[in-house]
């Protein structure tokens, strides 16, 4: 099954999103998310000079060969853009695969290994009542798991904290825009905060929080303990983690599992993460991490040490990520839990999904491939438009991490 067509698709209705369109001699066509949040175009170039043209001729059916000749064939191997252009092939394959069968792509995958998903969403608020409110809300629309964040007294801005009552969009303008941090009052405020949950929810509720990389061991360890009394889901990215070691010290103190891996392209960026159980989830999820093909040898290494799926999924990972990764869901044995921010009306009309929610959980659809489509003549009526992600420094001026 020759490809006969290889393009990339960018559209803003909203955010930016890349998606690749692999078209096959037989009509078959595939699509991949390619989308990287603010180096958007890098991805774009990469794809567009140095992969789509080599793989005209070549036959679709052979992703495993496609995946090795696109991996090691460029000699620079790993890294988030080239493994993003990566996954937005791989995707756009297994896609055309799965057509070509006729089946959805779970089924390809090995068939369902459960009836339905447990994703979460995310909460949050300027301050705590705010907060509160915004925890009822994503209950009241039936998730059973859900991430707080909080705007913390003396801090401008803060991670993971909307404006208004928008969906959460960090990339806010076409240059980086700045936030401040400060440790202490962070520390002092964050356990108050799933004090005042817990208080409000009972235990049914899996609560989840995001640290953002913003601390270091021992202050991620002292967080972790001073939670553990609201026994959270996970505390995600609490150190950052390019020194795979620092996670050593933050699990000798605390019983709070740790989940981390959303910036992260490959699995030698956790291996030594998962190998000492230093983690419980992964979230390295499709579109960062080489597609479908990477990721899932990424996962079954994980099973081997109960380490389970939790793969990223903020609004910038555009609805064909979503469905893939929900097929992938399905699937693999060692599901751990979807995360999941509602895209706009506007961003679903250009991109069409079978996956579906329902009071709480996902299905991916029985639609033949992975289910999400895209309207070309759509997504041509919102043109790029440049943005960035902020920066973040401490109070004293420093460069910090965001
Ligand atoms: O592009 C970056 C966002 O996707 C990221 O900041 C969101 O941390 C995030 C999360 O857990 O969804
Ligand atoms: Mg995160």
């Amino acid at each position: 099954m020759k490809i006969i067509d290889a393009k990339v698709i960018v559209t803003c209705p909203g955010r930016n999103f890349v998606t690749v369109k692999i078209i096959t001699e037989d009509g078959l066509y595939g699509i991949g998310d390619a989308t990287l949040n603010g180096r958007e175009k890098s991805v774009v170039s990469y794809l567009e000079d140095h992969i789509l043209p080599a793989l005209i001729g070549r036959d679709a059916q052979r992703i495993e060969d496609i995946w090795h000749f696109i991996y090691r064939g460029a000699y620079w191997r790993r890294g988030p853009v080239g493994m993003t252009a990566l996954a937005g092939v791989d995707v756009a394959l297994w896609d055309i695969k799965a057509k070509a069968a006729n089946m959805p792509l779970y089924q390809l995958l090995g068939g369902r290994s459960r009836d339905k998903i447990m994703a979460y969403t995310h909460a949050n608020g300027k301050d705590l009542d705010s907060t509160l409110e915004a925890v009822a809300k994503a209950k009241e629309q039936g998730y059973k798991a859900i991430r707080v964040q909080c705007g913390i007294p003396g801090i401008a801005k803060t991670y993971g904290v909307a404006k208004g009552d928008a969906n959460y969009e960090p990339a806010d303008s076409a240059l980086p825009s700045e936030e401040s941090w400060s440790t202490h009052k962070y520390l002092n405020y964050i356990p108050e905060v799933f004090a005042e949950v817990r208080r409000a929810f009972g235990d049914d509720l899996h609560l989840l929080h995001d640290v953002h990389h913003r601390l270091t061991p021992i202050e991620a360890a002292r967080l972790g303990k001073e939670l553990e009394p609201y026994r959270l889901f996970w505390m995600e990215d609490c150190v950052p983690a390019e020194n795979q070691e620092l996670f050593k010290l933050v699990r000798q103190h605390t019983t709070t599992p740790l989940a981390v891996g959303e910036v992260f392209n490959s699995i030698h960026d956790c291996r030594e993460l998962i190998q000492n159980q230093l983690i419980d989830y992964i979230r390295t999820t499709i579109v960062h991490g080489g597609g479908i093909t990477h990721v899932r040898r990424l996962a079954d290494f994980a099973s081997l040490y109960s380490v389970r799926t939790g793969f990223h999924g903020a609004t910038d990972l555009s609805p064909v990520c979503m469905g893939a990764a929900l097929h992938f869901d399905y699937w693999v044995p060692n599901f751990g839990i979807q995360e999941h921010m509602a895209h706009s009306e506007q961003m679903e009309s250009v991109f069409t999904r079978a996956y579906e929610f329902d009071d709480g959980y996902f299905t991916p659809g029985e639609a033949p491939g992975h289910g999400v489509d895209i309207d070309e003549k759509l997504a041509a009526q919102y043109p790029y438009k440049p943005a960035s992600l902020p920066v973040n420094r401490l109070e004293d001026g420093t460069l910090w991490h965001w």
